[in-house]
């Protein structure tokens, strides 16, 4: 089925599996997961891939506080996360856990390719390091906390770190990199983002510290005893090695590197949009095409942090609000890329207006005519009237736009695309008025609802990325063919006479009793 498909890879971070997944796990993944839908419902043959980051100092310490040896504990908790995927419906077709023996050994060998290419030399680090983050910090970056405390910019406490390390060669790849941005001006989206990166990168790069000695819990340096790969250079490697590397003339890595988007919150960027284009290039390997830095959420405008108790549970928000809906305000309340707060408020009026109010009740007010007043059958439609037509053209262009948008992952701006049409189409019915015109003009009645309900199918496919399920259901009611619901059958139209089962509404409405 893949033969002759355009290819796309789509990464999400892999997760510390210290952390319990929150809501910020969540959306990452969750935007990944709405464009490798949408990609393959375009014709693409997508790669969808995800997993866990289950090395270094900080997962050892959770294990240890476990009173866990590292491998059973990162054995049980990365489980949570693959539990995220059946909660949320996301449909990664790989999940990978950097404790594979896959990967250990493309860590190896992009190590050898670094050591070969002259970029990596021994010497000895001393200064900062954030186990939270993972992160060597410079002096000049931090703050004093209490206690004589020295606090990164994210607000991890950072402890001195003097040990022997071997450094990759990153200041010698500074201009490299510079060209690399202004060659690919998509490269680092959103633009904000690439503008702080490129100044970063101008302001001079430091050779970075790649191995540590003084914990275990980590993929050993090839030939050199006692030293432990940075887990950063570990954890990126997994991009490659999910898709074949070493093997770079195997099928799966000659298909789907380099990577489409490699989407991450902007905490992350640096090390993704900085070392891992250097450690490629550096290892004779393309880098990827894109980087995605998406924004923060709040909880009713905090800042989310266990200490708070204000952490937002996926679980807890779907079993409340209800699966589609959540995956629907996450991608539409917020512009992509910019912060965005999480509020009740927020996410009851999103699920009441436009999905209930707007979406649901446009289908089911047009289904239930079609059941009383069209034998349950796919009306027949006689000659269009302007308004007909431009209902239908309005929902015609729709496909090119939304496209355009998930190409820039810009979900929000696709969202309030189709929910414009899904405006349209309640002002025509409004106008029309079918309910008026069973006695007077039947047939008039029948073009209309036809032009309504094949209106509603094409936002159905559409919108399946975002709502999978939601949407599985109205083409259910419409008794559309499952292998009628790709982009290529936009253009079909429902056959007149098809019969239609019982509709039901998809999107419940939110009382504040249910609570
Ligand atoms: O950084 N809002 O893993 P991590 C939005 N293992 N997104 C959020 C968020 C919030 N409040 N909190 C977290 C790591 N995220 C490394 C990655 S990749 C080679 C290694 C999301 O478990 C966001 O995507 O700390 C962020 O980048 C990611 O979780 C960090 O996950």
């Amino acid at each position: 089925m893949t033969a002759g498909k355009p290819a796309y890879y789509i990464t999400t971070p892999i997760y510390y599996v210290n952390d319990d997944p929150h809501i910020g796990h969540a959306y990452t993944t969750l935007a990944c997961d709405v464009l490798a839908r949408f990609k393959r419902l375009d014709g693409f043959n997508v790669r969808f891939l995800t997993g866990t980051d289950e090395h270094g100092q900080k997962v050892e310490k959770s294990a240890a506080a476990a009173g866990v040896d590292p491998q059973a504990f990162t054995d049980k908790v990365s489980q949570n996360f693959r539990a995220l995927s059946d909660l949320l419906n996301f449909s990664n077709d790989d999940f990978i856990r950097t404790t594979e023996a896959r990967h250990k050994e493309a860590c190896r060998s992009l190590w050898k390719k670094l050591v070969d290419a002259g970029d990596i030399y021994l010497g000895t680090y001393a200064g900062w390091y954030a186990v939270r983050d993972e992160a060597f910090y410079a002096e000049s970056e931090l703050e004093d906390g209490p206690d004589g405390k020295k606090i990164a910019p994210s607000g991890a406490e950072c402890e001195w770190v003097e040990e022997e390390s071997y450094f990759f060669r990153l200041e010698a790849w500074g201009e490299r990199l510079l060209a690399f941005y202004e060659a690919n001006p998509d490269f680092i989206l959103p633009a904000s983002r690439r503008n702080e990166v490129i100044s970063f990168v101008k302001g001079g790069l430091k050779d970075l510290s790649i191995s540590r000695t003084t914990f275990n819990w980590g993929i050993p340096v090839p030939d050199a005893p006692g030293h432990i790969m940075y887990v950063w250079l570990d954890a990126l490697t997994n991009y490659i090695t999910a898709v074949g590397y070493p093997d770079e003339s195997s099928e799966d890595f000659t298909t789907f590197w380099p990577a489409d988007v490699h989407m991450v919150g902007k905490d992350i960027l640096r090390f993704h949009a900085v070392y891992w284009p250097a450690f490629l290039m550096a290892a004779g390997v393309a880098p990827p095409k894109r980087v995605y830095a998406h924004g923060w959420w709040t909880n009713e405008g905090q800042k989310i942090s266990k200490s708070l108790g204000n952490v937002i549970v996926p679980s807890e928000i779907v079993a409340t609000y209800g699966l589609d809906q959540v995956r629907y305000f996450l991608l539409r309340e917020v512009p992509f890329g910019n912060d965005g707060d999480f509020s009740r408020k927020a996410m009851v009026g999103r699920m009441n207006y436009d999905l209930a109010n707007q979406f649901g009740n446009l289908a089911h007010r047009v289904l239930s005519l079609i059941a009383k007043n069209c034998e349950g059958k796919v009306p027949q439609p006689q000659a269009l009237q302007a308004q007909d037509e431009a209902l239908f053209e309005a929902v015609a262009g729709l496909l090119d736009k939304v496209r355009a948008d998930f190409d820039r992952q810009q979900f929000h701006n696709a969202l309030t695309k189709v929910w414009e049409v899904v405006s349209a189409a309640n002002r025509y019915i409004d106008q029309e008025a079918p309910w008026k015109l069973k006695k007077s003009d039947p047939e008039r009645m029948a073009t209309v609802l036809y032009v309504l309900a094949d209106t509603i199918r094409q936002l159905a496919i559409l919108t399946q990325p975002v709502m999978p399920d939601a949407t599985a259901s109205m083409l259910d009611q419409l008794s559309v063919a499952p292998d009628a619901r790709d982009f290529t059958a936009l253009d079909a139209r429902l056959a007149a006479g098809t019969p239609l089962p019982m509709s039901e509404p998809v999107f419940a409405k939110f009382v504040e009793e249910d609570v």
